[in-house]
């Protein structure tokens, strides 16, 4: 199928036939690993040529492999993108686009709810290289607007955020900061492209911890950026050229298998978490339950605006605390204490002391992350399972 026949089918059928379609040299329908570090060239000439950009070719896998581009490929036609570059990690991606566009002396903008470990960069590393990085609400638009007037070029958001499922409205902080001047990157984790696509709601970039449902399976660390050509030549070629977070072949494979599934997987995550969500909700012990699917949850309009489903994330808070939280994850069986997210398996944990312990106690305050807070990735087991785990743990909470 040419890529123009491809485009016109629907999500579904691009995941399954991929942007690749079968090996042409072999008719693999299985996409090859091509585990290589680096690719012969034919001649003296043709390797000069390929280096000065003159000719097409694969010289180096840290440089590029026919792999990872048919990873790349797929994944830019899913989002919209015109161009994408996979990466080591999520952490490697949102580093690189960062890098991309800002050097010594420039300054960026930050939604205060982050990730704990893109926190830990803007708060640490960033700074360290002369980066100037401000953390503000982008929700309240008259902050966003004080901020863009002082000079900022690039604005970096989550939504929904990890661990607080709070959402901001792309296409208004998208028109806001384009009035300055200032680029939008929206970290797309949680939603993935099944489920939200910023760059049509008017953000110039893309983030995504492929760790997580893009590769959906907990067996890798991956990453990627999207955006236009231009950005992601200078991504590929300068930026990572030269710090080298390149993916492996064999993760690049990975995440092509995981994308085979992931319109029928982000349904069924789906599916159990408002499920979840709505017995959580109705529990004596807890709370406070935080899923966008919710009515009750304060932008469910906005979710059902600017997405097209809610994921597999929850977060809630037990009436009895930190303690009754430590006590129900402690007595999950089915459910893994474990971080990371978005995979087949549930997994628990508690974000104030793991994925969010970056924060100091007063950012956490400020952000909203309770101590009590517990954080749900549900998987793909029989909801009526995950259910029943909730259920015998919460009786000991
Ligand atoms: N963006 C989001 C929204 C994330 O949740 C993570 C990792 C990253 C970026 C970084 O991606 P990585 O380098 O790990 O592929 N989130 C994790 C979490 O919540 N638990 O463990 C990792």
């Amino acid at each position: 199928m040419t890529p123009q026949e491809l485009k016109k089918m629907s999500f579904a059928t691009i995941c399954v036939h991929g942007a690749s379609g079968t090996d042409p040299q072999t008719g693999a329908v299985s996409f090859p690993i091509y585990q290589s570090s680096t690719f012969a060239f034919k001649s003296a000439k043709e390797g000069a040529d390929i280096f000065a950009g003159k000719k097409e070719g694969y010289i180096y896998t840290r440089l590029g492999n026919p792999t990872q581009a048919a990873f790349e490929r797929e994944i830019a036609f899913l989002e919209e993108a015109d161009a994408a570059l996979a990466t080591a990690s999520g952490m490697g991606a949102i580093t690189i686009a960062i890098l991309t566009m800002l050097k010594a002396g420039d300054k960026m903008l930050a939604a205060h709810t982050l990730y704990g470990g893109t926190h830990l960069l803007f708060k640490e590393t960033l700074p360290s290289l002369g980066i100037k990085v401000e953390s503000i609400n982008p929700g309240d638009s008259n902050e966003l607007v004080n901020h863009l007037e002082k000079g900022a070029k690039m604005v970096y958001i989550e939504t929904p955020s990890n661990p607080t499922l709070q959402l901001l409205d792309i296409a208004e902080i998208s028109q806001i900061s384009h009035k300055y001047g200032a680029l939008v990157i929206v970290d797309n984790t949680f939603a993935t492209p099944y489920y939200q696509r910023p760059l049509q709601l008017g953000a110039d970039i893309v983030i995504h911890s492929a760790t997580k449902y893009i590769g959906g399976h907990g067996d890798t660390i991956a990453g990627v950026i999207l955006g236009s050509k231009e950005f992601i030549d200078r991504s590929r070629n300068v930026i990572n050229r030269d710090i080298g977070a390149a993916i492996s072949p064999f993760n690049a494979w990975l995440l092509l298998r995981g994308l085979k599934t992931l319109p029928v997987r982000m349904e069924r995550h789906s599916e159990n978490a408002m499920r979840i969500a709505q017995y959580l909700n109705f529990h004596p012990k807890v709370s406070r339950v935080w899923y966008p699917g919710l009515r009750t949850h304060e932008q469910h309009e906005l979710a059902c605006r600017q997405m097209d489903g809610f994921g597999g994330m929850i977060t809630f808070e037990l009436k009895g605390g930190k303690k009754a939280g430590e006590i129900l994850m402690n007595s999950v069986k089915l459910l893994t204490l474990a971080v990371s997210l978005g995979d087949v398996d549930s997994l628990i944990e508690q974000p104030a002391t793991m994925t969010h312990s970056t924060y100091s106690p007063e950012e956490l305050a400020a952000v909203g992350i309770t101590e009590g807070m517990v954080r749900l990735s549900v998987g793909l087991e029989d909801v009526n399972d995950i259910i029943d785990d909730l259920s015998q743990a919460l009786k000991k909470a």
